[in-house]
């Protein structure tokens, strides 16, 4: 287990571990997640998905609801549907979760971003690998988390794509010569080997699944453990 000093040096470095629950053992949730209590994790990483936006369906509002009633760790809920528009009031009781969405299928993104806020939610953006960054830029002031994606939306355990983690620094790097304050999420195969890269790129929250700590090498803790090791500066 982490000592509480070396806890505190990643927090300052101002990583963040956001587990994705779609990749846990659901047979096995309740250990899970008092494991996230007790090591102090940042965020817990829901992804929504209507089986149309992305062919797949995974979490839902009612795993969010049991979630957020156990803990207070925060959710950040990861919408991948068609009309986010049309759902932000499903999860407004979530207040201080961050609601993100994919901006390309929406007609007025800077809408939507707005509502969020007003309904009391942190608003996201999600930059999927075929979008350009250009894309977002004018909706960024409107946003408090970008999740830039480094795998195409809808399935865990897939491959990097390559080029993305270009995407991620050049996201990072606007959002500060910008003055923003945006938190850089990276979503996709944050693999213990791709993670130094991307927090070298930029990344300030890293969602972490299949390829880190969900993998089976390690336990829960011990590969939590393992990513904040691979995430300290002093790596
Ligand atoms: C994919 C989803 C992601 C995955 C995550 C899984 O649509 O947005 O959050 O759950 O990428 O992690 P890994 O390590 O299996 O790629
Ligand atoms: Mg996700």
């Amino acid at each position: 287990m982490m000592g509480s000093a070396q806890r505190k040096e990643i927090h300052v470095d101002m990583c963040k571990i956001a587990p994705s629950m779609m990749c846990t053992d659901f047979l096995d949730l309740k250990h899970v997640v008092d494991t996230f209590i007790d090591e102090q994790i940042d965020y817990l990483h829901m992804d929504i998905m209507d089986g149309h936006y992305v062919p797949n369906f995974t979490l839902g509002v009612g795993f969010c609801k049991s979630l957020y009633e156990y803990t207070d760790i925060p959710l950040d809920i990861h919408l991948m549907i068609d009309n986010p528009d049309e759902h932000i009031d499903t999860f407004s009781p979530f207040t201080g979760s961050v609601l993100s969405f994919h901006p390309e299928i929406n007609p007025q993104p800077s809408e939507t971003l707005q509502r969020i806020k007003d309904s009391g939610l942190r608003p996201g953006l999600v930059l999927k690998p075929d979008l350009p960054l250009d894309w977002v830029k004018p909706f960024l002031p409107g946003v408090e988390l970008l999740n830039v994606m480094t795998v195409h939306p809808g399935y865990a355990g897939q491959s990097l794509v390559p080029g993305t983690i270009e995407k991620l620094a050049a996201s990072a790097a606007w959002v500060e010569r910008a003055g923003l304050h945006v938190e850089i999420e990276v979503d996709g195969n944050v693999s213990w080997t791709h993670a130094p890269a991307m927090r070298a790129a930029g990344a300030g929250v890293f969602v972490t699944g299949t390829s880190s700590i969900f993998s089976t090498e390690g336990s829960l803790r011990d590969n939590i453990g393992r990513f904040r090791k691979i995430l300290s500066p002093s790596a």
